[in-house]
């Protein structure tokens, strides 16, 4: 199980009409973020009251700014969250050709958005509990997706690389030898946390995602956000974090694409990675903003 692999695995994700790859030889996955009411009390009041309007104006700005794959979390206390799910899927696939992550804990909410998504969604997520594996990987394979898992059980959220290194292990196994999940569908989330709590968490992240990313070849997420949590300067926190990160082996973030200086330092960091040949999309998208610059009259 601990050998080490130099093997590039594709996690395949699909819309209605749209493939995107995630992969270490590919440009780096941006799910977008913000179709997410945490935090965001008017959005919550919105939803509660039966309005996803908001979502429009959401999907629009994650797009624009870049995303490749829409994060979709409708968790507001007190409310039926699989209804809203699944609307809220509706609408975004109405809106957007963008593959979607279903980011619920709630396993009925779960279920009801897998059953109306068209296409290969990524399930967010599961963790290394026995009891969140048995309910969540069944669903993951029954509506063939992908799935992101997270190194903590019911014990604890693990602060050191090496237990959660164990964590991996224990959910690769269980996920391709039990549920008959193929290892390129499981993408791992190396827990980033915020540097403001405790200094070395970013670098045991770091350690985690590279130490998995050598062993089985996995692809990589992470809440880029969370880095920076709390701290001044966010975004330069972030756009900092992200090239670390993808020099470590992460390959996609749930982060927000409205942010064009963290976005800039990802398309960056891919070129200076080797995954934008000839420097082609760098190129071009500069490009295409000089070219928007000189049409403003
Ligand atoms: N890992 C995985 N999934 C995740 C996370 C993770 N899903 C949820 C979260 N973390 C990532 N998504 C968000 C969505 C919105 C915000 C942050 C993370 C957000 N935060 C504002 C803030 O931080 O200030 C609060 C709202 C606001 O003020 O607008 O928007 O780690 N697998």
């Amino acid at each position: 199980m601990t050998e080490f692999t130099s093997e590039i695995r594709e996690t395949v994700l699909r819309s209605a009409t749209k493939e995107v790859v995630i992969a270490r030889n590919r440009p780096f996955c941006i799910i977008g973020e913000r179709i997410n009411p945490t935090g965001r009390r008017i959005f919550q009041e919105q939803l509660r009251a039966g309005d996803l309007s908001a979502i429009d104006r959401d999907v629009a700005a994650q797009v624009a700014g870049g995303a490749n794959v829409l994060d979709i979390n409708m968790g507001v206390p007190l409310t039926d969250e699989a209804d809203l799910l699944v609307r809220a899927i509706q609408r975004v696939q109405d809106l957007t050709d963008l593959p979607v992550c279903i980011d619920s804990s709630v396993l009925e909410a779960l279920e009801a958005g897998l059953r109306v998504y068209q296409g290969r969604a990524l399930v967010n997520s599961v963790t290394a509990e026995d009891e969140r594996l048995a309910a969540v990987l069944p669903l993951v394979k029954k509506y063939d997706a992908a799935v992101i898992a997270l190194p903590n059980d019911e014990e604890e959220i693990p602060m050191g690389a090496d237990r959660r290194i164990e964590l991996v292990a224990k959910i690769v196994e269980v996920a391709t030898t039990e549920y008959g999940i193929p290892i390129e569908d499981i993408v791992i989330d190396p827990l980033a946390m915020p540097i403001g709590a405790d200094t070395g968490v970013v670098v045991t992240t770091m350690e985690t995602a590279r130490r998995i990313r050598d062993t089985w070849g996995l692809n990589l997420t992470c809440g880029a956000s969370n880095v920076s949590f709390g701290m001044p300067a966010r975004h330069v926190l972030n756009a900092t974090y992200l090239p670390m990160a993808m020099a470590h082996g992460m390959t996609s973030a749930i982060m927000d694409a409205r942010t064009p200086a963290v976005v800039e330092s990802v398309r960056a960091a891919d070129l200076l990675l080797g995954n934008d040949e000839w420097g082609g999309s760098w190129i071009a998208s500069h490009r295409a903003k000089q070219a928007a610059a000189a049409a403003v009259p």
